[in-house]
């Protein structure tokens, strides 16, 4: 009997993602409508994307929890994918909703005193030996994308039914947790097969073309041992390629790249004299086509993509949104995370419809984005917060809507912050405890001797606030962002390096994974930058636009220089 491949989707997350990875390898499938479709399934995946407790509601809410669970209890082929897999626990710390508790065990959350949660990134998935199993005849650990604050902790002394289930395991910080769990018809991630590049889509491959029959009769091999931490986890160290993308004076839209925020050419002045300098008002640079850009730095081994709107303080329908038809096409040749910023704001249609800024982003996810990026509304929402004296936020802002509808590691905070010099003999302003001394030494003139504090922009960095990146950080992570992206205005193209000081006093406000961007020049940038801070990832746009720096040659830097990245992505 032919193969009848079925994808579970419960509404909140992208599972475009996977429909395009199956498309490219070759499958077919149909996506569960109703509970009768479980019966005409003979395999099936679901690639749980988003929180615990909005899975479990919305399947149940859709009638297709019981009919999944029978699915599953009938011996069919099932692979789940991240929450896919979590929900087969008994249940999960992020929800008083139980899971499916066919591994009776719970999920529970990271540990984050001594490490950021969530954990996300590339990182190893070491096998247990699983007998007579091909999917388990891999000897290498492959390297998959995750994204995640709750993990099921591989510990057969206090877990021993989940220990039973574990496939592969894999460290973070200092805990160990089940990063697949493999028995009889069952197979289930944590990662992102469907994210994970080449290695991911092979593995999903290699599931698909396994004979259903065998699919449905793995078998463990023996007692799980017990597993004492190593010294260092294998989480590897990020590179990110960014796309700036608006609409050029002829009505293209085009990947360009400012200096400073600057994206126009910089146009002579008409005075011959050379004493005038250089004014700007030219053409909006072109420095390609994001959807070609996109693929060809998912081929050299981008560890993520990042398409900003920044254009997009402007009026930002989302009805004909061409920025959606973007992702949808990047997300068809594009397997690792792809981020979108610029317009996830509240909004109206040019037929008057208003549209929540959690529709936008709904709408993107759809599209095949894994993350969102906030700037402008993130900023607003800690200024209210802060106005309001309160502890936490009133549920209604962007970032709380939507982390609350797809977890918090889907909503990225993308700062703008600009430098405010001033006199540090004399300043007694209330960002004093956040000043920045310039080294007396420092590469960059203007800094020497000099002091700052980092403000936080709007709209690009046309309006400037009272607010500080360390306020902004901190208010960002109590309302729920998963990730915070900081840019510099000041460092913006200059090809000078990261702002280190920039980052580590973000850093030193937040738990959440945070991403230098702005200022990479050379590849030796990168590593200054990971050796200089704590950074988990690193972004760049001008060097890889003009080819001037390969993605693998910034890798090859970071690897001889001992720094994990993610290798032989080919
Ligand atoms: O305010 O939520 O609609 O989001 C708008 C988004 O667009 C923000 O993330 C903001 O950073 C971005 N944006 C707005 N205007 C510009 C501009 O350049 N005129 N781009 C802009 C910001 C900064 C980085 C850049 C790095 C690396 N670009 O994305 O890629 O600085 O550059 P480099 O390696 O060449 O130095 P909202």
């Amino acid at each position: 009997m032919s193969q009848k491949l079925y994808l579970l989707d419960y509404g909140a997350g992208n599972v475009q993602s996977l429909a395009n990875s199956l498309t490219k390898l070759g499958h077919t499938f149909t996506w569960i409508n109703s509970p009768e479709d479980f019966n005409q399934a003979t395999s099936l995946i679901f690639p749980g994307v988003g929180a615990f407790e909005t899975a479990v509601q919305n399947l149940e809410s859709k009638g297709l929890l019981g009919p999944l669970k029978q699915y599953i209890q009938s011996g069919k082929p099932y692979f789940g994918i991240c929450i896919g897999m979590q929900v087969l626990f008994q249940s999960s710390t992020e929800s008083p909703s139980p899971g499916l508790d066919i591994i009776h065990s719970p999920i529970t959350r990271f540990n984050d005193e001594n490490k950021t949660v969530p954990h996300m990134g590339w990182n190893a998935a070491d096998p247990l030996p699983v007998e007579g199993d091909s999917l388990g005849d891999q000897t290498d650990p492959a390297y998959y994308y995750f994204v995640h604050s709750y993990c099921a902790k591989y510990d057969p002394k206090t877990y021993p039914s989940a220990a039973e289930w574990t496939f592969t395991t894999t460290q973070y910080g200092d805990e160990i947790f089940i990063s697949s769990v493999r028995k009889e018809n069952v197979f289930g991630t944590q990662f992102h097969p469907e994210k994970s590049g080449k290695a991911g889509l092979a593995l999903l491959d290699r599931w698909l073309r396994t004979p259903e029959s065998e699919r449905a009769s793995a078998t463990r091999a023996s007692t799980p041992p017990v597993l004492t931490p190593k010294s260092k986890h294998s989480l590897t160290k990020r590179i990110i390629a960014c796309m700036d993308v608006r609409t050029n004076d002829e009505g293209d839209l085009v990947v360009t790249k400012g200096d400073q925020y600057d994206v126009r050419e910089k146009a002579p002045s008409s005075s011959p004299s050379s004493s005038v300098k250089a004014t700007t008002g030219g053409a909006v640079r072109n420095l390609g086509k994001p959807v070609a850009l996109a693929s060809t730095y998912y081929n050299s081994g981008a560890d993520e993509l990042c398409l900003l709107n920044i254009t997009s303080f402007r009026h930002s329908p989302l009805q004909d949104q061409p920025m959606l038809a973007v992702v949808r096409a990047a997300a068809e040749t594009v397997f690792v995370p792809l981020t979108i910023g610029g317009g996830i704001k509240d909004t109206v249609d040019p037929d008057g419809t208003p549209r929540s800024a959690l529709e936008v982003a709904s709408a993107y996810f759809r599209a095949g984005a894994d993350k969102v990026s906030l700037a402008s509304e993130a900023v607003y929402a800690v200024e209210r917060l802060l106005a309001s004296g309160k502890e936490k936020g009133d549920g209604t802002s962007a970032i709380e809507t939507i982390a609350h509808a797809y977890g918090r590691q889907a909503v990225v905070v993308s700062i703008d912050p600009k430098r405010v010099y001033v006199d540090p003999e004399t300043y007694d302003g209330p960002f004093k405890n956040e000043l920045v001394y310039g080294r007396p030494n420092s590469a960059i003139e203007a800094e020497r001797g000099k002091a700052w504090w980092y403000t936080c922009t709007t709209s690009g960095g046309r309006q400037t606030r009272n607010l500080s990146v360390c306020q902004l950080a901190r208010g960002v992570e109590m309302l729920g962002a998963g990730e915070i992206l900081v840019n510099s205005i000041d460092r913006d193209g200059t090809g000078l390096g990261f702002d280190s000081d920039l980052i580590n006093l973000v850093k030193g406000c937040t738990k959440v994974p945070v991403v230098a961007s702005s200022g990479a020049g050379k590849a030796e940038h990168f590593l200054t930058v990971f050796e200089g801070t704590d950074v988990e990832a690193a972004l760049a746009a001008g060097i890889f636009h003009r080819g001037e720096v390969g993605i693998g040659q910034v890798k090859e830097c970071l690897k001889s220089n001992g720094i994990a990245v993610r290798m032989n992505v080919a």
